[in-house]
């Protein structure tokens, strides 16, 4: 790490020591730009990493709701507007009881470079609340969000910030806050994506996510001369992104032989296929977050209770669940059981500890940023869509898709490539993803 880079790493440690996620984020990020920065003297010129690592502009309100017993509840909600140098503020809400704005602020961040990374035109930003929808009943959660969009809706609109979903967020939540948004509006635009085909939303927006983590596995193992066919694979978490995964997995010939929840996994020897697929989603619907209940209902699959399905020996893991749900303890594990390919599906799924191991060790590591940008990339398809008042066939979008995440597999391999990192996944998508939203700041002045 040189100077400038250790200095404003040093500082933001300082200012807001006790933003845990967000810290880890920024010295990731950071600590990958070391060799941009030493060929490129006008980034710190125009201080461009003590501008990139704060928010443009943060919304914090509260959302006060009442439940079906009448009771009166309170939650805290945020907006980060991280980054708007490449276009509109983009990415997710997140409902789930440990959002705070440190969470928001690593994911808001680390929304800026994947989304640079994808190509389109999308700044980054990341919003949510500390709201748990599980066991909460359909009025509950249409109140919740109405609630949410009542004050949310003076902060965004389609050319300004554009919501989708996140973890506590799918096409139920999407709906009620894309109602309430056009109520108060009294505009029919494209503000949210993620939207309900039957109004404005995109075909693969839902499989999108997980679809690209298996394409970029893919394309990963491709430049070995490798592919995902026959390969054993260990995916963690049930729900959006865990459920695309899995279905293209077995579309690409290969075998998945876990997935997991809160409460433990579940490792199905015969695999994770058909109709249990579907499960998956019926699983999620029942808002029990149990993934036991897989266990339950098909024969021959054990549950391992508080486990994380990272101890069973896999050729590829796929971490689709939330961050830092492998440590440097899993990561070693892994390896020691044979695994050569790990791509993130959720956001910084891997400890600082776990991504340092999988570099040293050299094996295929594929850092979230990069990998789990597909989804992002699709909601930029469904604005496109929406811009031209047009929609394209699942092949079209499908097939944009695939292209889109072997544009950003290139573009980390040139990157790292260029600056002496060959092979270097971590280092390649962050130089990638930075260099474009850096020269757009710097070439639009001191703002
Ligand atoms: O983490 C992510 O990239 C998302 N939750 C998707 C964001 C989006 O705007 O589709």
């Amino acid at each position: 790490m040189n100077s400038y880079v250790s200095a404003v790493l040093n500082d933001l440690k300082t200012r807001y020591h006790w933003e845990k996620e967000f810290l880890q984020a920024a010295e990731e990020v950071l600590d990958s730009l070391t060799p941009i920065v030493e060929r490129e003297p006008k980034y710190k010129a125009h201080k461009i990493l003590e501008r990139i690592v704060e928010p443009e502009r943060t919304v914090m309100f509260r959302v006060p709701w009442m439940d079906d017993k009448g009771e009166f509840q309170i939650n805290r909600a945020y907006r980060v507007q991280f980054n708007s140098a490449i276009g509109p503020y983009k990415g997710g809400i997140r409902f789930h009881p440990n959002v705070t704005l440190s969470t928001l602020k690593f994911l808001g961040f680390e929304q800026i470079f994947k989304n640079s990374l994808t190509g389109l035109p999308m700044g980054g930003g990341k919003g949510g609340s500390d709201f748990n929808p599980n066991g909460k009943s359909d009025g509950e959660v249409m109140r919740f969000c109405q609630s949410f969009m009542t004050e949310l809706f003076r902060h965004i609109g389609p050319d300004t910030d554009v919501p989708a979903g996140d973890i506590g967020v799918g096409g139920r939540e999407v709906g009620y806050m894309f109602g309430q948004y056009k109520r108060l509006a009294n505009e029919f635009t494209g503000v949210l994506t993620g939207k309900g085909l039957n109004w404005g939303g995109s075909l693969v927006r839902p499989e999108a996510t997980g679809f690209g983590v298996v394409y970029f596995a893919e394309e990963m193992l491709k430049s070995k001369g490798d592919s995902m066919k026959g390969k054993k694979v260990a995916i963690s978490g049930f729900g959006n992104v865990s459920w695309g995964a899995v279905t293209k997995a077995n579309d690409l010939g290969a075998k998945v032989v876990t997935i997991s929840g809160p409460d433990g996994y579940v490792y199905d020897k015969d695999g994770v296929s058909g109709e249990k697929i579907g499960y998956m989603l019926e699983m999620r619907a029942s808002g029990r977050d149990k993934v036991e209940d897989y266990a339950k209902k098909f024969k021959g699959v054990e549950f391992h209770a508080g486990k994380r399905p990272w101890e069973v020996a896999v050729d590829v893991a796929l971490p689709c669940a939330i961050q830092n749900e492998m440590d440097g303890k899993d990561a070693e594990t892994l390896l020691k059981n044979g695994c050569k390919v790990v791509v993130e599906g959720s956001n910084m799924s891997s400890t600082l500890d776990a991504v340092k191991l999988f570099v040293e060790k050299k094996i295929l590591y594929a850092p979230g940023k990069a990998s789990n940008a597909g989804g992002v990339a699709t909601s930029g398809l469904e604005m496109s869509q929406n811009s031209m008042r047009l929609g394209w066939t699942r092949e079209e979008v499908d097939q944009k898709l695939r292209n889109i995440m072997i544009g950003i597999h290139n573009s980390c391999v040139t990157a790292a490539k260029e600056y002496g990192f060959e092979g270097n996944y971590v280092i390649g998508a962050n130089i990638a993803g930075f260099k474009k939203v850096a020269n757009a700041m710097v070439e639009q002045g001191l703002v």
